[in-house]
């Protein structure tokens, strides 16, 4: 009896140890974009360095526009441990509160602003409740540029909107913004876009320059008017359930890598965004100047008071900065 006991044990230690070292973690990746943008390159050269890393224990396979799924079902499957990962931001409004700030409207100047937010106190709550609200885990952030209004007709003032349908992303701020601009916003997810302004249900969309590009807009949008409304930026995420599975050690080499991935990506979109008002030029795209004080003030109040009462109070707070 006591040297099956033994045998037993060596057994357990030896397999229970082989099944540790040896466990491979392949996680689905849910993309937006098609396989030309950045934020596609940048998750190419996170599997690279995650496997190197790894020893091939932790690698991704990577699915772009929205083949996988449209981004909100995409949190959705993330949270049923169907797919892993994912890139997200304002869209989480619909879960939690606080990520009411990610993306909102005429409200960060610019990008240093956007910076210091990320890593201040509300940036740094905004990642805390993603993990506890919405069983997500951010990676690291992503930028993505200013997003820019297309049409087919020249916008340069609030009054140029009216009745105009606008799809925008399902995001409350975003639907504030516009209807209260006078446009009338309609929520859709990304990869019907194309099609929807093809056949004329929309008349107009939102997004950033290489998001524009990216999708081809240019082929059915003329003019991009230069509204600046929302310094954009996302976050790659993990479902926490996912993340809470993984060795300690993998979990350190996915956190370093990410932190990679950030620094590359940041690169190599800046780079990017040096060309790409000639390349919509080259496309046929027209740019606008807009009266952005005129955008700002006309959907200022609305937009602050769609928010709750404690989120006013930061928002003050914020802007007296
Ligand atoms: O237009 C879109 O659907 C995207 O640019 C989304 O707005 C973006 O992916 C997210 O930041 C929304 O969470």
């Amino acid at each position: 009896m006591r040297y099956f006991i033994y045998c037993l044990f060596i057994a357990c230690l030896l397999f229970g140890c082989k099944k540790q070292s040896n466990e491979v973690y392949i996680f689905k990746v849910s993309l937006l974009v098609n396989d030309s943008h950045t934020d596609y390159a940048a998750f190419e050269y996170f599997n690279t360095i995650l496997k190197e890393r790894s020893n091939n224990r932790l690698a991704l396979e990577i699915y772009h526009s929205e083949q996988l799924a449209k981004e909100i079902e995409a949190i959705r499957l993330i949270q049923a441990e169907v797919i892993d990962m994912t890139i997200t931001g304002s869209l989480l409004n619909n879960w939690f509160e606080t990520a009411a700030f990610c993306e909102l409207p005429f409200f960060f100047k610019d990008t240093v602003e956007v910076k210091q937010f990320i890593k201040g106190d509300i940036g740094q709550l905004v990642e805390q409740e993603m993990i506890e609200k919405t069983a997500l885990r951010p990676l690291c952030y992503f930028l993505r540029g200013p997003r820019q209004l297309t049409s087919n007709k020249p916008i340069k003032d609030p009054d140029d909107l009216n009745g105009l349908i606008v799809r925008v992303p399902n995001v409350p701020s975003f639907v504030t913004t516009w209807d209260a601009l006078g446009a009338k916003s309609t929520p859709m997810a990304f990869s019907e876009v194309f099609t929807s302004l093809q056949s004329g249900t929309v008349d107009a969309q939102e997004n950033s320059l290489a998001l524009i590009k990216n999708a081809g807009f240019y082929e059915v949008q003329k003019y991009v008017n230069m509204t600046n409304h929302v310094l954009s930026w996302g976050y790659p995420v993990i479902g926490e359930k996912q993340f809470q599975k993984l060795p300690s050690e993998l979990q350190s080499i996915l956190i370093e890598a990410a932190k990679d991935m950030q620094v590359f990506e940041h690169q190599l979109f800046l780079n990017h965004e040096k060309n790409i008002r000639k390349e919509l030029e080259n496309k046929g795209m027209q740019f606008i100047s807009v009266n952005h004080e005129a955008f700002s003030k006309k959907c200022e109040q609305a937009i602050f008071e769609s928010l709750s009462f404690e989120l006013q109070s930061i928002y003050k707070t914020l802007k007296s900065k």
